[in-house]
């Protein structure tokens, strides 16, 4: 799908999004900027000066007037001769001044194609381009600040940094293949297995901080699940700080799945409140238990919400009800009628948190609690906004590496080594498929 079409070809499209605002952009790049800036406008604006233009149809009639902003390659977003054109905000203004571009010979942009030509052309390596589709996506302001970060290639450098560590080992294997008529004394196995567990502790460190990135970027489902009439409708309710799920004090109320979407402390989470856990003869609240239980498998986090004032609730465990494990933390609700302290009661195994949905006590902790859960630390200022594209990498350069300290033979060393190499070039885009691209890049809206 990538190659069908000419790299000369000049490109159009909105940038802005559809809709009426008080301005709207159309966006064009390629080689026939020029004439077809001058055919527009009259004239090629000044570089990179925001000019006062009418914009004329084909009978030298204005179809809007506003600002044109002329780039010239290579100093230019996609690295190509670029025009913005900021007309008033009317989809139907908009459309005419697209529709004119058209005419005058360029193609409708695909999505992405905009920020895929910045890529081919050298502008930004592939995770950078990934970076501004997250930035453009982010639904947090945590989210939006890492992204911003790895588009500045915070995260590519410690990619490139990596690569180049890999690449340097892989010289010193490659030399000791070569010259194995003679010793060779600066790399002995022992120092091969240094510099090997060196670099795994360093993929290490970037996962651990990448996972927790992933969750930033992609959001956490949370599930809240646990016995009829322990809270976990007013659980969801103290979260999304609204009346979302019906709250009664007759089991077996809530049946279909409920779900909020909040921002945990910059998380967006995906919240899902489901049916109490129970047998049941009730067909539709048998069905509601059944797509909680489903629902667990999905989860990221399951919030395992028991009746503090009930001994048989408190008795209730998640696993031997559901036969699922899930990462968990158990909840006790209603400690204003059990008197149980507010706040977090972990004991080092069990992640555990005493709150009052009904008053809306210890929402703050279990917050906390569910940021660590997840992988969240303090500050978390030197997180990596992921995509799982990037862990499948990152993670099996590390079996990789993992491989290669259980080996001897220099020649399947290096080989292991020249695998992760060429693996961690498909993060930055130094090694890519055309289908990978095409992934990626279909996947960004239009005009950008
Ligand atoms: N006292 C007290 N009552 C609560 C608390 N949370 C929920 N309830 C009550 O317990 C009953 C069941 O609550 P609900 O959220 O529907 O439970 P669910 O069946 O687990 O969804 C309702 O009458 C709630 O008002 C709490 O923290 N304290
Ligand atoms: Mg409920």
């Amino acid at each position: 799908m990538k190659s069908d079409r000419e790299p000369a070809t000049t490109i159009v499209a909105r940038a802005s999004a559809p809709g009426l605002g008080g301005v709207g952009v159309i966006r064009i790049s390629g080689s026939d900027t020029k004439a077809i800036a001058t055919a527009l406008l009259g004239k090629i604006p000044e570089n990179r000066f925001a000019t006062k233009s009418s914009f004329f149809d084909d009978s030298g009639n204005a179809l809007d007037h506003g600002l044109a902003l002329f780039f010239l390659g290579p100093a230019s977003y996609t690295g190509e001769d670029t025009l913005e054109l900021h007309c008033h905000g009317s989809p139907v203004v908009l459309d005419q001044v697209l529709k004119r571009v058209l005419e005058l010979g360029a193609e409708l942009a695909r999505p992405g194609e905009f920020t895929e030509r910045a890529f081919l052309n050298g502008k930004l390596d592939l995770a950078q381009a990934e970076s501004v589709a997250d930035l453009i996506n982010s639904q947090t302001q945590a989210a939006a600040k890492f992204a911003l970060r790895s588009l500045s290639g915070i995260f590519s450098k410690e990619i490139d940094e990596l690569s180049r560590r890999i690449e340097t080992v892989r010289v010193l294997v490659e030399a000791t293949i070569d010259f194995s008529d003679e010793p060779v004394d600066d790399l002995s196995v022992d120092t091969l297995r240094l510099h090997i567990t060196e670099i795994s502790e360093k993929i290490r460190k970037i996962l651990d901080r990448s996972r927790p990135g992933l969750l930033l970027s992609q959001g956490a489902t949370i599930v809240i699940a646990g016995p009829p009439n322990a809270g976990k409708s007013s659980l969801l309710n103290a979260f999304a700080g609204s009346e979302k799920a019906i709250v009664s004090p007759h089991a077996g109320t809530t049946r279909d799945l409920i779900e909020a979407h909040i921002d945990l402390g910059g998380i967006p989470v995906h919240m899902v409140d489901t049916a109490g856990l129970r047998a049941s003869d009730d067909d539709i609240e048998a069905e509601g238990v059944r797509r909680a239980r489903e629902t667990i498998d999905a989860a990221d986090l399951v919030l395992c919400v028991l009746d503090d004032s009930d001994p048989a609730s408190s008795r209730f465990e998640l696993h031997l009800e559901t036969g699922r494990t899930a990462k968990q933390i158990t909840v006790f609700n209603k400690s204003d009628l059990s008197g149980r302290l507010i706040g977090d009661i972990s004991d080092g195994i069990n992640a555990a948190v005493a709150v009052s949905a009904k008053n809306g006590t210890g929402i703050k902790q279990l917050t906390e609690a569910i940021r660590t859960a997840l992988g969240f630390q303090g500050d978390d200022e030197d997180l990596i906004l992921a995509r799982r594209r990037h862990l499948n990498v990152l993670e099996q350069a590390l079996g990789l590496m993992d491989s290669a300290s259980a080996l001897d033979e220099p020649e399947l060393v290096a080989e292991e080594l020249r695998l992760a190499h060429r693996l961690l070039g498909e993060i930055t885009g130094v090694f890519s498929t055309e289908d990978l691209l095409g992934e990626i890049f279909s996947s960004f809206c239009i005009g950008k």
